[in-house]
């Protein structure tokens, strides 16, 4: 069998090598615009949709695509070349793979080179919904005040020149504009990202915005726009090159950038859309009253987890969480780390066993099938800490719980910052917008044990506590003098060590 390449023209003769599309694409409305088609919206809300698009009578609930951002412009070449259609590669802990070809994001804009385009699009009938997964940082929060945050240029920019827009805040608005003054409904603004209280946190931020723009507009996104909060969840690591040979090598596939994930799903969201949903119930999404205890739960283990893991593993060389995972002190770590320091802060949750929970936690993150890399973890820990981590340890602090876990995987980060190697002396692959500034902090070390803990937007107020100040530097000094992160996890789960 010759190579063929995925697109539109080629399905037919692609269906006889693997499963393909049932559905009719050209019938298929785009009912639901989502900006930022990463790997994560691929594997999971554009997974939901196209098992959805199988029933004709859902056939309003097609994605298009919007990148905002020249990052964006390879996913922008990749899709168009592949007229949307990609793989999705399922890794189970058997070592079998299933792969098919999904076909729910029917288009996609890069607004870099056509932004009226896309507000045309978000600004049409058929759009209900427009979702995001722009990362803990698209959010623009000014972290010291917890407000927006109005010195970034790029606001500056499309405040001044509400025409030619550059951020989401920027592109919502536009659209939100345009549909009032057509006098069409409010889409819903459906928040995926990895944030507690996602859909209030951007409403927060898109009415911030408004009110500067107009005042007019404020008070009509305010009354008419829904943002429902929503906990998602499925791990999605960083396509490996080999995934594109296995498609070629096994299905004489062409295609640039498939999707590789684990068989677990899950998708938790408030039932407040201002105008109509996809039933996905049907599929097993649960639509609740009040998502925060889920998502508080996701976050606090299955996020946090992952950094536990994975900023020490980067420091000891182990390139997968999967590798952590095998390394008995790594995972009895985690573990205790969850049983100690999250799980008593967490409370009771409606129908939900923390331990089955936790132990599925630990079964996800140990599938040897799926190697996702400590790199993709550890990367933009400056805005994923604060928000998986610091907080455990701040009511820790508060409440007299133990603490012992979650700072040393602040003190392993400052090493980590510093030195950038690993216990083999080969570099650490740190990806990070404040790589240099953690860098600088961290350095001082010599100077200052608690140099790393000064800046104040990512660690609040940690360095006023006694208790975790004596923790943290008795930490610091020993990763510095022993240079083994690993037997000091191992003394760390003891338990007499400092508590
Ligand atoms: C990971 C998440 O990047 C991270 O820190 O914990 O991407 C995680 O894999 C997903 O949230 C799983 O749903």
């Amino acid at each position: 069998m010759s190579i063929i390449q995925l697109n539109q023209q080629n399905i037919s003769s692609i269906t006889t090598r693997l499963a393909c599309p049932t559905y009719e694409r050209n019938n298929v409305k785009a009912g639901i615009i989502h900006i930022g088609v990463g790997g994560f919206h691929r594997s999971h809300q554009a997974y939901y949709i196209h098992q959805l698009l199988g029933d004709v009578q859902h056939s309003d609930w097609g994605i298009c695509g919007i990148g905002l951002r020249e990052g964006d412009r390879n996913m922008a070449n990749i899709l168009k070349e592949q007229d949307c259609f990609y793989t999705l590669i399922t890794q189970h802990p058997d070592g079998k793979d299933t792969c098919e070809i999904i076909g729910s994001i029917v288009d996609y804009i890069f607004a870099i080179e056509t932004p009226e385009l896309a507000i045309d699009k978000m600004a049409h009938p058929d759009t209900k919904i427009v979702s995001l997964t722009i990362t803990e940082g698209g959010y623009n929060f000014n972290p010291n005040t917890g407000g927006f945050d109005f010195d970034n240029p790029d606001i500056q920019h499309e405040l001044q020149h509400p025409n030619q827009p550059k951020t989401v805040f920027g592109f919502l608005t536009a659209a939100l504009k345009k549909r009032r003054d057509k006098g069409l409904p409010a889409f819903t603004i459906l928040s995926c990202d990895n944030i507690q209280h996602n859909g209030d946190v951007a409403r927060k931020m898109l009415l911030s915005f408004a009110e500067r723009q107009d005042a007019s507009l404020y008070d009509w996104i305010k009354n008419e726009v829904c943002f429902p909060n929503s906990m998602v969840d499925r791990i999605t690591p960083v396509t490996p090159k080999s995934s594109i040979e296995f498609l070629e090598n096994e299905y004489q596939l062409k295609d640039d950038w498939p999707i590789v994930c684990e068989p677990y799903i899950q998708w938790v969201i408030e039932d407040n859309f201002s105008n109509g949903r996809p039933p996905l119930e049907k599929l097993g999404v649960q639509f609740v009253p009040d998502v925060t205890p889920y998502e508080k739960m996701k976050i606090r283990l299955l996020n946090a987890g992952h950094s536990v893991l994975g900023i020490p593993g980067a420091v000891h060389g182990h390139a997968t969480i999967n590798a952590c995972m095998e390394d008995k002190v790594f995972a009895s770590f985690m573990r205790a780390f969850m049983d100690n320091e999250v799980t008593p802060r967490l409370g009771k949750i409606e129908g939900i066993d923390l331990t089955d929970y936790k132990n599925s936690l630990e079964e996800r993150f140990a599938n040897p099938n799926i190697k996702d890399g400590v790199s993709r973890i550890c990367s933009e820990s400056s805005a994923k800490l604060p928000k998986f981590l610091i907080p455990t340890i701040q009511e820790n602090l508060a409440s007299g719980g133990s603490i012992k876990y979650g700072t040393f995987i602040l003190a392993a980060w400052a090493y980590y910052s510093h030195k950038g190697v690993d216990v083999n002396n080969h570099p650490i692959e740190i990806i990070d917008v404040r790589k240099e500034e953690l860098h600088q902090s961290a350095k001082q070390y010599e100077q200052d044990q608690l140099s790393f803990l000064r800046i104040p937007d990512i660690f609040g107020s940690l360095l006023e506590n006694e208790r975790f100040v004596k923790h943290y530097s008795t930490m610091i000094e020993a990763i510095y003098e022993e240079q083994n992160i690993h037997e000091l996890m191992a003394l760390i789960s003891h338990d007499n060590y400092l508590e």
